[in-house]
């Protein structure tokens, strides 16, 4: 079997430090919560970043500070921006990082209810934009996928040239709004999936670890980190990413699922390696 893939979403632009004061807003936490990650076997790591005060921005400024110090810590760590950024954005303010030409970079692959009265929108001219957006500045988009019919889009899309094979998929389960977290769910959008395409599976909350111990066992990569959930176990609050991560490569251990390193990743990743 590959190796696996950890993520560490280690910041999001949702979760805040009342829900769990290791919730990085700063350059330097960023960059503890980044190494933390690192350090216990994340390969890559989704970012989003905020304001000193918590705020979300897509400042491509203040990306570019806050990747340049991580890569300081974690040198050949593959960085991967969102362009989901928070809800109410504008597209062009979510594009603003990848102007900074990274590797990777989140491609929001449809619409959705996002809580309350939030709508996280995502039009197919939007998707189709910042694909080819991605294209040209030569950027690998994890698509992430909130849906069945979120995966269908992105087929259609990329039949269209608006993406390009191999795809690697993010299944982000159990947002209010999208599917649920349940295994069910997981089979139904596993099997929804080209054949030479990956995955990358985003539990939200209490789904985080036994989606995690699905994707293990199926062959799929893993993310965790705050964005998605702030609990090491039942009420046990994570004291950093590192302790997200750490639980996923014990499971993986357990299991016998080798660890991938960053250049590993970029291999399976169809990424080019590090220069
Ligand atoms: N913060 C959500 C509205 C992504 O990173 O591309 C969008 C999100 C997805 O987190
Ligand atoms: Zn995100």
């Amino acid at each position: 079997m590959e190796k696996l893939i950890i993520t560490a979403a280690i910041c999001g632009a949702e979760v805040l430090k009342e829900h769990n004061p290791a919730v990085p807003y700063t350059v330097e936490e960023c960059v503890r919560e980044a190494k933390s990650a690192y350090n216990a076997g994340a390969s890559l790591i989704h970012l989003h970043v905020r304001e000193d005060d918590g705020t979300p921005t897509q400042s491509k400024d203040r990306f570019k500070v806050i990747i340049d110090a991580i890569r300081k810590e974690c040198p050949d760590v593959i960085i991967q921006p969102s362009t989901g950024g928070a809800v109410g954005m504008t597209n062009d303010e979510r594009l603003q990082p990848t102007e900074l030409l990274p590797e990777m970079a989140t491609l929001d692959c449809g619409t959705l209810n996002f809580g309350g009265d939030d709508i996280f929108e995502n039009t197919e001219n939007t998707i189709k934009y910042f694909g080819q957006r991605m294209i040209e500045r030569g950027i690998k988009p994890e698509l992430e996928v909130f849906d069945k019919s979120m995966i269908d889009m992105a087929l259609r899309l990329h039949r269209k040239g608006f993406i390009q094979a191999p795809m690697h998929f993010d299944f982000v389960m159990g947002v209010n709004g999208g599917i649920g977290g349940e295994l069910r769910d997981f089979v139904f959008l596993r099997g929804s999936i080209p054949s030479d395409a990956t995955y990358t599976v985003a539990g939200i909350g209490r789904y985080e670890f036994p989606l995690a111990v699905a994707a293990i066992i199926d062959g799929g990569h893993v993310r965790v980190g705050f964005e998605d959930n702030v609990y090491l176990s039942k009420g046990v609050l994570a004291r950093s990413n590192g302790e997200l991560v750490e639980k996923v490569v014990r499971i993986a251990r357990e299991f016998g699922r080798d660890i991938a390193t960053p250049a590993e990743a970029r291999q399976i990743l169809s990424l080019k390696p590090l220069q």
